[in-house]
């Protein structure tokens, strides 16, 4: 009889943990999901796999040592996806400390859980490491050999999480690799992510029910990709025959500016842009009213700025197509996704916090 696949994913109640899990249970695996205690009950983006016979959910937390060794012996794990992060990176330089230990010694605890439960040699972990480790870029593109330069706490406590990674592989021979994710956007990402907020906001804006959008850094640079791509990734990068660390990422970048330009044509409005640095503004070409302006609150005190990456490694050795889902499709999902969400929200009367609001006036980054 074949081993059984049995993953634990932590940060399952994220983004990329809920596509993840998606992916694990379509291929026939026991999917366990690390969650953490809150207030609020934030598993929407898992709530359509709760109650599956192979979907189990277990609390634990990323700062609680014993927590990790207990469940790590309890489910005991072919696969472990760690994904669990504090992972904004505004609000890193906000609550560095909280960042370090959840990104950085949240990884080196999942390591030493894994040895003390004396599964070196049959669990595999992958670690969700990042772009920002390149962070004031070095050299453009980015593949696997270009040298790392951290620009926020948040790309700090990340870059430890890739050193102890390569460290435990070295010193115990443990099946353990680093994925260097580059940006990956859904209709399921955060709202405070740029790309999410312009989304949301345009739709919005579309449908009247907000006047303006506030965005910092028009300029930055991103090779920005679908989420639901990159999580098949993680899963090849656990399937290679050696453990190796990946790039991942789409090979094409855009400025913020344009991500704008394009979701604001899709929800129906064509910006001019006027201006330059904070004076700049997006404005609606039909009713000559300013839509999209800077406010200095989103400027973040040292920022990354041009990313692109080169994927090469992962199409030659993974099989893995980095084009599946082009810059301009990606987009498209997003906003047509919010159009409809707004439409709902309002139709259903929804009385939710209302996130956007807060955003528009600056009150949460
Ligand atoms: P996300 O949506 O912010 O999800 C983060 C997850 O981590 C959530 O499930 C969160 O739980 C959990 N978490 C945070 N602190 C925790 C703690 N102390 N204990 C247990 N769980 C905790 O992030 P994502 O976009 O899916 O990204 C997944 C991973 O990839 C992260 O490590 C991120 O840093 C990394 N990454 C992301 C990108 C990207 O573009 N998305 C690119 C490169 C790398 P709650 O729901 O309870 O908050
Ligand atoms: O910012 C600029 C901002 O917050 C992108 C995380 O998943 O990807 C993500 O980190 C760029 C930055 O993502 C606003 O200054 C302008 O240059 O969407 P973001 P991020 O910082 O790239 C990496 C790979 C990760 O690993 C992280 O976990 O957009 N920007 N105006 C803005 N950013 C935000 N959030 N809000 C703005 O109003």
């Amino acid at each position: 009889m074949s081993t059984p696949h049995i993953a634990l994913i932590t940060g399952v109640t994220g983004q990329d943990g809920s596509y993840l899990s998606e992916f694990l249970l379509d291929k026939g695996y026991e999917v366990h999901g690390l969650i953490r205690r809150s207030s609020v009950d934030f598993r929407e983006r898992i709530a359509h796999l709760e109650g599956k016979p192979h979907f189990h959910l277990h609390y634990a937390d990323m700062t609680d040592s014993m927590s990790l060794v207990k469940l790590i012996g309890m489910v005991r794990p072919t696969e472990i996806y760690n994904l669990a992060a504090q992972s904004h990176v505004q609000v890193s330089f906000d609550a560095p400390e909280f960042t370090a230990d959840v990104d950085a010694i949240g990884v080196l605890r999942i390591l030493e859980a894994v040895r003390t439960n004396h599964l070196e040699a049959t669990c595999r972990i992958y670690q969700a490491s990042t772009s920002e480790l390149y962070g004031k870029v070095e050299e453009v593109p980015q593949n696997e050999q270009t040298p790392f330069h951290p620009y926020s706490p948040y790309a700090v406590a990340k870059l430890y999480g890739y050193w102890i990674v390569k460290e435990y592989r070295e010193a115990y021979h443990m099946f353990c690799c680093s994925g260097i994710l580059f940006n990956h956007e859904s209709e399921r990402r955060g709202e405070t992510f740029v790309t999410r907020k312009i989304t949301l906001a345009a739709a919005r804006i579309a449908q009247g029910k907000q006047d303006c959008l506030y965005l910092g850094n028009l300029d930055s640079l991103r090779d920005w990709g679908y989420a639901k791509d990159y999580v098949e990734c993680m899963w090849l990068i656990l399937q290679h025959d050696k453990p190796e660390d990946f790039v991942i990422a789409t090979g094409v970048q855009h400025t913020v500016r344009e991500f704008a330009t394009l979701a604001f044509r899709y929800a129906g409005i064509n910006l001019r842009w006027e201006g330059a640095g904070v004076d700049e503004k997006g404005i609606d070409q039909a009713t000559g009213k300013v839509v999209v302006a800077v406010s200095p609150d989103f400027y973040r005190p040292t920022d990354v700025v041009n990313l692109l990456g080169d994927p090469t490694k992962a199409k030659n050795e993974l099989g893995w197509n980095p084009q599946s889902t082009s810059f301009e499709r990606l987009v498209e999902i997003m906003v047509s996704h919010d159009v409809r969400k707004v439409a709902a929200d309002h139709v259903a009367g929804v009385m939710r916090t209302n996130l956007a609001e807060y955003l528009e006036k600056g009150l949460v980054k």
